[in-house]
């Protein structure tokens, strides 16, 4: 039970509590059950990890200021740990999930009880796996109404729906993830998308499976679009039907017609259907974005059906909807950049841009090689491939980070991250000289006092394969004021940033050979990961930390540890 005392300030305490005790409210559990569970997609079965058997796991509901509690049991025999992708978690960093970073994974037969407390956000938001590969199948999609008796920014959907685009392997996904580590070259490509955990009809034996959404012809549908996704940035679009955006990441967007959308792993995106057009049938459809050139990527087509209610004769064939090219890269930039966020009106955004900054930092994210004894690596020239921000390659360490930095444990991470890259040269020139390719290893953290203000621009670089980097930051949204192709110009560029009404993210993707440049201020005390979404990147080393201090005041400071922190 939660109880909330002292709205109304009376003056006699006795008859305080007791209108205290009045307002208790039952905080809502969830039992997340971590298992094995046999799935037959593309005319084979495997064992996959779920939550309580279910692919996609289930959807968590909660308002706006709602604190919900997950028990979270591992009967699984590989370490996991769960995350709350996009929620900010004020204070309480202990139930964050990145494993050896906020916490210690949970092992097998092990269990660990997390608060869920949504502050600033208000949309869709989703929870995942955030240990080794695991998030393949271990994803569910997190929405967040407005509080009890405020509204939506537009007028209320006829009815919620979440779109959860994933991937699927033939094989075992941890069997990928080995082979991955071991020949340290590219992981095997997925074998489908799926949505909402089917393929759709254009793969061998998912037609009878294929998702279905039964609408009303002239009802508006608020769909509810995850990219829980591995590896991949997606194009996803409807035939015949335009959509409004109206959201991304849990904070409201101005309201944006388009074609097609661009999402990245970690992202959502809230947009209106409006269920307005005549035949009975009509597909929508995501496909890959893949910049790298020469990295192989899959290459098939997930699809979905909406079903117009009362039209059961069938008209012609749907067929498929425009989906940019593979490689289309002007496409997605098209796309992303062209989200708002809604600065006034009914819902103000609460944390305002900031307009000058205290820090700013310059972050290269490249891909990299190591040297393989003998080139006997599935890397180029028989090289192990890696990733680095700033070039040093993130290395795990064996205890988190979060206890190292709450208990004093020394050794375990160092705070020297650097505010630039160690080297400045062309990031994005079309040949580079192969020694720049080798990054450091090591496990930095950058220290932010409480409050600080914050630019940070991410430098793509052309090192290996340029390629686009869906940057996500734990604990705190960020607006992204600017991006663009080629070296970030510290001079011209940032006369051209929006610092009127930029959007409220928490995972921007970098464009290839180019940048993108967030502001943000650090309110939240904790250890706070930031991080690749692409997986194999993340693996690869492409992430760092911020730890931000305690502020002044009892509520500017961090949650003491729970007792039941999973030990290493
Ligand atoms: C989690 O929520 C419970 C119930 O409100 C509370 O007692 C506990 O202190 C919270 N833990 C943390 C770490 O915030
Ligand atoms: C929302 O408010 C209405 C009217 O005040 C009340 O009946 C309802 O139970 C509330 N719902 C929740 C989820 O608090
Ligand atoms: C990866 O793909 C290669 C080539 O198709 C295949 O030989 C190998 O068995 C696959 N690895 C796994 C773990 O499935
Ligand atoms: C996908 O790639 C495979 C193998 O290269 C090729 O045979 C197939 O035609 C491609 N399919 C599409 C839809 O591009
Ligand atoms: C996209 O790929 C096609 C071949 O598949 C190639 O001709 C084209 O140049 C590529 N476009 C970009 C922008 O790389
Ligand atoms: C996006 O595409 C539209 C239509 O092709 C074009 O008018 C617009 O200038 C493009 N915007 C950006 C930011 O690329
Ligand atoms: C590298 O090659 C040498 C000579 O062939 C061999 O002795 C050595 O064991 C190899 N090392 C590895 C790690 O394969
Ligand atoms: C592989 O080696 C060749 C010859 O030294 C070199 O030209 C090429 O750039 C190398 N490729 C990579 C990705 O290191
Ligand atoms: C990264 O650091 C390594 C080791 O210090 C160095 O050899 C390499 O040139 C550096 N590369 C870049 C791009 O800074
Ligand atoms: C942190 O910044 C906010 C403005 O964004 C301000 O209202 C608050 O007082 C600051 N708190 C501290 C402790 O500096
Ligand atoms: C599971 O986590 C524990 C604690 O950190 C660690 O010692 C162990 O090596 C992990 N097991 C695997 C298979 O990664
Ligand atoms: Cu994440």
């Amino acid at each position: 039970m939660r109880c909330s005392v002292g709205v109304q300030a009376l003056p006699i305490l006795g008859l305080l509590l007791v209108l205290g005790i009045h307002r208790c409210e039952a905080i809502v559990h969830h039992k997340f059950v971590i298992q094995e569970t046999p799935y037959t997609r593309l005319c084979s079965t495997k064992s996959i990890l779920t939550v309580n058997g279910q692919l996609p796991g289930p959807t968590l509901y909660a308002h706006k200021g709602d604190t919900i509690i997950v028990d979270v049991y591992n009967k699984a025999k590989y370490n996991i740990t769960i995350h709350w992708h996009g929620v900010k978690q004020p204070r309480n960093p202990w139930h964050d999930g990145p494993e050896y970073i906020t916490q210690c994974p949970i092992k097998p037969g092990g269990k660990f009880r997390q608060n869920v407390t949504f502050s600033l956000e208000e949309g869709t938001l989703w929870w995942h796996a955030h240990s080794d590969w695991s998030r393949a199948t271990v994803y569910g999609a997190i929405i967040i109404y407005p509080k009890n008796g405020t509204s939506y920014a537009f007028a209320k959907p006829h009815a919620d729906v979440p779109i959860i685009l994933g991937e699927w392997w033939k094989q075992d996904i941890f069997a990928i993830y080995d082979e991955f580590q071991q020949t340290g070259g590219d992981p095997n490509v997925s074998d489908a998308y799926l949505i909402n955990g089917q393929p759709g009809d254009l793969y061998p034996c998912s037609k009878q499976d294929t998702f279905r959404l039964a609408v009303e012809y002239g009802k508006t549908y608020l769909l509810r679009l995850i990219n829980a996704a591995l590896q991949d940035i997606l194009f996803f679009a409807i035939a015949d039907h335009q959509v409004t955006v109206v959201g991304t990441d849990a904070s409201y967007t101005k309201p944006l017609k388009v074609d097609y959308i661009t999402i990245s792993p970690g992202q959502t995106i809230d947009l209106l259907l409006e269920a307005n057009q005549p035949n009975d049938h009509y597909y929508m459809a995501a496909r890959v974005y893949s910049s790298a050139a020469g990295v192989a990527y899959d290459n098939t087509t997930t699809t979905a059906l909406i079903q117009y209610k009362g039209r059961y004769t069938p008209s012609s064939p749907p067929h498929l909807p425009y989906l940019p090219y593979y490689n289309d890269t002007a496409a997605s930039v098209n796309f992303t950049g062209r989200l708002r966020s809604l600065a006034s009106g009914d819902h103000p955004v609460p944390i305002t841009v900031p307009q000058t900054v205290k820090h700013k930092f310059l972050f290269t994210v490249s891909v990299n090689t190591f040297p393989c004894a003998n080139d006997s690596c599935a890397g180029p020239n028989g090289s192990r491939l890696a990733a680095s921000v700033n070039n040093i390659s993130f290395v795990s360490p064996s205890i988190d980070i979060l206890q190292a930095y709450y208990y004093h444990i020394k050794g375990v991470y160092g705070t020297r991250f650097p505010s630039k890259p160690p080297l400045k040269f062309d990031f994005t020139a079309e040949y580079l000289p192969l020694a720049l390719e080798t990054p450091r290893k090591g496990t930095e953290v950058k220290v932010l006092e409480y409050n600080a203000t914050v630019e940070i621009v991410f430098q793509g670089t052309n090192l290996v394969a340029g390629t686009d980097h869906p940057m996500h930051l734990h604990g705190t949204s960020f607006y992204v004021v600017g991006w663009g192709f080629g070296n970030f110009d510290k001079k011209k560029d940032p006369k051209r940033y929006n610092l009127v009404d930029p959007p409220l993210q928490n995972t921007i993707a970098v464009p290839k050979n180019g940048w993108a440049a967030v502001r943000l201020q650090f309110f939240n005390p904790g250890v706070w990961f930031m991080h690749c979404h692409l997986e194999r990147h993340l693996s690869w080393g492409m992430e760092m930390a911020f730890i931000v201090e305690n502020g002044p005041t009892p509520d500017t400071q961090m949650f003491p540890p729970p007792s039941d922190m999973p030990l290493c």
